[in-house]
């Protein structure tokens, strides 16, 4: 009796010991997994000056009397913002310079002309934070910008890429050559995350704080993403199938796949960002099924298919409001 409860004794021992020693080697290969995803791949710091995608609309007027702006003070500063520091409400903010969600530096010619195109569905709080700290860190930046607010107005399913794609029309119609799709609940935290184009599309939020600042997977393109205008043409932008929530960046990532570019990022040090809390929205069920049969129809579906109502386009002081009927 007593030898058989000794034994039993034993093998519960051993048993536990198992399943503890299996718990720690899957936390190590958890651990090295996430480390990896961490320290994800991205041009070194280095080698940025020269993969940015220099360009400015020929609207606007340089002068020969001003110096042509820098970005390496920029580029190499190590101030990064918390998200506990980023103000709620922007009592004092002053609006200086900025016309029609546009400014562009004075005292300099400035290298880059880049659009910001944001969609939009009743978020006024996250807007209400979004525009004034978005156009206070712009104006630090040495860049023309313009800022395209572009709200769907109907009852219907959130389409994002539909609305990207009608936002792109205008900002291309204004020349801009460089496009960052950017979610009105994401705010940059690093001062050297220049928001410009590189050579190939930019993956520029890759170190979110809701995500532990871990690039949750490869070919993520979701969040904020710089890509030239004529890129967002050889990709025929996104698929305007996806409605609700989920798939339609993914998509757009198996389209510049296909059109053979890759995604660039910046380093993770420069790349965080805070995410403004929200309800999510409802998730697209059919999201696997479309973006499967969408790899046969890139030229026929996106940005040379897009049909909307437009309902207004006003500018407004902090930005250009193109409200839309899907
Ligand atoms: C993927 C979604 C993407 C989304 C990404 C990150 O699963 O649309 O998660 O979402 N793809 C599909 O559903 C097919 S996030 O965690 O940021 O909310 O962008």
């Amino acid at each position: 009796m007593a030898k058989s409860s000794l034994r039993n004794r034993i093998l519960q021992i051993r048993v536990s010991s198992c399943i503890i020693v299996i718990l720690c080697l899957i936390t190590v290969i958890q651990f090295f997994i996430t480390c990896g995803k961490y320290n994800y791949p991205h041009t070194p710091r280095t080698e940025l000056v020269d993969k940015l995608f220099t360009g400015v609309t020929p609207f606007l007027a340089s002068k020969q009397s001003k110096p042509d702006c820098t970005y390496i003070n920029i580029l190499q500063s190590k101030k990064s913002h918390h998200s506990w520091d980023i103000p709620r409400k922007y009592d004092d903010f002053s609006p200086k310079g900025i016309m029609n969600g546009s400014y562009a530096p004075e005292e300099c010619n400035p290298l880059f002309s880049v659009a910001i195109l944001v969609t939009y569905r009743n978020r006024q709080s996250q807007l209400d934070i979004f525009l004034p700290y978005m156009h206070n860190w712009l104006r630090k930046q040495n860049i023309h910008y313009k800022i395209y607010l572009i709200e769907q107005e109907d009852e219907k399913p959130w389409n994002k890429g539909m609305l990207y794609n009608i936002g792109a029309k205008y900002a291309i119609a204004d020349k801009f050559p460089c496009l960052i799709l950017h979610d009105v609940d994401l705010l940059p935290l690093d001062e050297s995350n220049l928001y410009v184009c590189m050579k190939e599309p930019r993956h520029m939020s890759a170190s979110i704080d809701k995500f532990r600042f871990v690039l949750t997977y490869d070919t993520l393109v979701g969040g904020v993403l710089a890509m030239r205008s004529e890129q967002y043409l050889l990709v025929n932008g996104f698929s305007n199938r996806f409605h609700g929530w989920g798939g339609e960046d993914d998509d757009l990532a198996d389209r510049i796949a296909s059109r053979k570019l890759s995604i660039l990022r910046f380093p993770r040090d420069m790349s965080e960002y805070t995410m403004l809390v929200h309800h999510p929205e409802p998730k697209n069920s059919e999201r696997q099924r479309i973006m499967s049969e969408n790899k046969q129809h890139i030229s026929e579906d996106g940005l040379n298919s897009v049909v909307y109502e437009s309902i207004q386009v006003k500018p407004q002081r902090l930005f250009t409001m193109i409200k839309v009927k899907l």
